[in-house]
């Protein structure tokens, strides 16, 4: 009985927190065979986002969240060797740290079929990125989607 008045308590507590403005969008997003399916694909700099990130495929899957430099990085390094271009003097200096804050990575450990994994994320940089599953053939297969952070 006294637990249950006390939860009350807490629940109007939180209630009350929940109108002030921090309070996370839920983005539901769903990893296939092979797809990646978000319900937005423009987001805004200092809205802070819950990603529910569920795997209803059958195999694992892998999901990052990385700014569209960082993923031509990496797929550089497997298609043309193009490094005469603009993005190797851009990305090598300063950029690298900056990116860290707007990139992060679920392991497929977590992300067993039938899991999902919850992260919270503030984007600080406005800017094109990718979520995208890097295990060996889904990118390629299909399992990226393409996101704008706006200001
Ligand atoms: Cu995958």
């Amino acid at each position: 009985m006294r637990k249950l008045a006390a939860l009350s308590i807490l629940a109007v507590f939180l209630s009350a927190c929940g109108s002030r403005p921090a309070q996370a969008q839920v983005v539901p997003i769903e990893l296939t065979e092979f797809a990646i399916d978000t319900p937005i694909s423009e987001f805004k700099v200092g809205t802070p986002y819950r990603f529910v990130i569920s795997n209803p495929g059958a195999i694992n899957h892998e999901f990052v969240l990385m700014s569209e430099g960082q993923v031509h990085d990496m797929s550089g390094e497997s298609s043309e060797g193009d490094h005469s271009e603009m993005g190797a003097t851009e990305t090598e200096g300063a950029a690298g740290e900056h990116d860290m804050a707007n990139m992060f990575h679920v392991d497929q450990s977590q992300l067993n079929p039938g899991s999902t994994v919850t992260i919270e994320h503030t984007f600080t940089e406005a800017g094109e990125y990718e979520f995208g599953c890097f295990l060996p053939g889904h990118y390629a297969a299909g399992m990226m989607a393409k996101i704008s952070v706006v200001p």
